[in-house]
């Protein structure tokens, strides 16, 4: 059909690119007249493991709605791509769970698995991230854990995994294969490092009873190079506070620790006027990035990053290269006019750059 005819020619434009780009003229141009010959007649061919490190690397510098990026150059690779059963899959996600916390020196990390099969099935981790906190719904309606991943807890609940009920369950990985149905692997705690939350002055905030872990680790989003795409290409750095702090606490439908935070510091929650809940968002990200500190978990906070984005975007300039950016995302969700990454603008985000990261299933990270 024509569509089909259309992702081939997308493919093989995506390939021909690739392998033009100044990150890989150091192959030799039989590498490419080969790449290239395989690719047109069979529509597939095989990346070696140093071309998908490149690859990922420009995926990461090519992402619009990544503050990050100022460090692209210093992720590692897990080749993954020989790990086609889902006990396999796992494995290698301990792996990743390993090297990423490398215990609490956070690194930047992804693993590759098995590109799909020529008959298009796919092996895919379905979680969104290689660590996340269940989400119970009561019979009153509340949550216990986190809002954002009732659905998943659900569906693996159903599979037959049992939580303790805490508000802080880490969910299994869930796993889908081309040949088993969708299976589940707890991940073993050992591999989950948390911080306990506390704060540098309030003696009270140890009672939230607050923790969250130290590695984001995406895992639901395809990594497209070279025209071929890897469904399975979990990636990881550290967190911004405010990720934590301004988010997953804050938001109504997450956490919502707010109202709670300003009860303990007895502020005035009788207007919004009173900005009560901007002070109890201050209290609690200071509490997150002293607590990654004192935990000696890396982490970065907003103002930070912020500066190093600007740094990335002028050495970017400087190199005769766009850094396409989605102002809305690299912005911190709290006080930004207090960062300078929101006083300007940027090239605006190119959804066609390639190698990139992108979202095919719509869900939470
Ligand atoms: N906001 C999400 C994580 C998204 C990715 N963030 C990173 N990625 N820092 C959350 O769990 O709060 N990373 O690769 O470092």
């Amino acid at each position: 059909t024509d569509a089909v005819e259309y992702d081939r020619r997308r493919q093989l434009r995506e390939c021909i690119d690739f392998y033009n780009l100044p990150e890989l003229s150091h192959l030799p141009t039989s590498r490419r007249l080969n790449v290239l010959a395989t690719f047109e007649s069979t529509g597939r061919y095989e990346q070696s493991a140093e071309e998908i490190l490149v690859g990922a690397k420009l995926a990461w510098r090519n992402h619009a709605r990544c503050v990050g990026r100022k460090h692209w150059r210093t992720l590692k690779l897990i080749d993954a791509r020989a790990a086609v059963t889902p006990e396999a899959i796992a494995e290698a996600c301990w792996q990743h769970l390993r090297l990423a916390t490398n215990g609490g020196a956070l690194q930047s990390v992804i693993t590759v698995g098995p590109p799909p099969l020529p008959d298009g099935r796919e092996y895919r981790i379905v979680s969104p991230q290689l660590i996340r906190y269940a989400g119970y719904r009561n019979i009153d309606g509340t949550v216990t854990g986190d809002p954002a991943h009732v659905d998943i807890t659900e569906m693996v609940t159903r599979m037959g995994w049992r939580g303790t009920g805490t508000r802080f369950d880490v969910l299994p990985i869930l796993i889908s294969t081309p040949d088993e149905p969708l299976r589940w692997f707890d991940v073993p705690p050992e591999l989950v490092l948390e911080v306990p939350i506390v704060h540098p002055d309030y003696p009270w905030f140890e009672e939230l009873a607050l923790k969250w872990h130290a590695v984001p680790a995406v895992s639901n989003m395809d990594f497209e190079v070279g025209g071929i795409t890897y469904p399975l290409a979990p990636f990881s750095g550290w967190y911004v506070n405010t990720e934590v702090g301004a988010r997953n606490f804050s938001d109504e439908n997450r956490y919502n620790m707010l109202p709670e935070i300003a009860r303990r510091l007895e502020l005035d929650t009788s207007s919004d006027r009173t900005l009560w809940r901007d002070r109890a968002l201050v209290e609690l990200n200071r509490a997150i990035i002293h607590s990654y500190r004192i935990a000696g978990v890396y982490m970065v906070d907003h103002h930070t990053v912020a500066k190093q984005f600007i740094d990335h975007v002028e050495r970017e300039a400087k190199a005769g290269r766009e850094c396409p950016t989605d102002w809305s995302w690299i912005n911190p969700p709290m006080s930004s006019g207090l960062t300078p990454t929101f006083h300007r603008y940027y090239d605006p985000p190119n959804l066609d750059i390639r190698p990139n990261f992108v979202t095919r299933v719509k869900s939470g990270n």
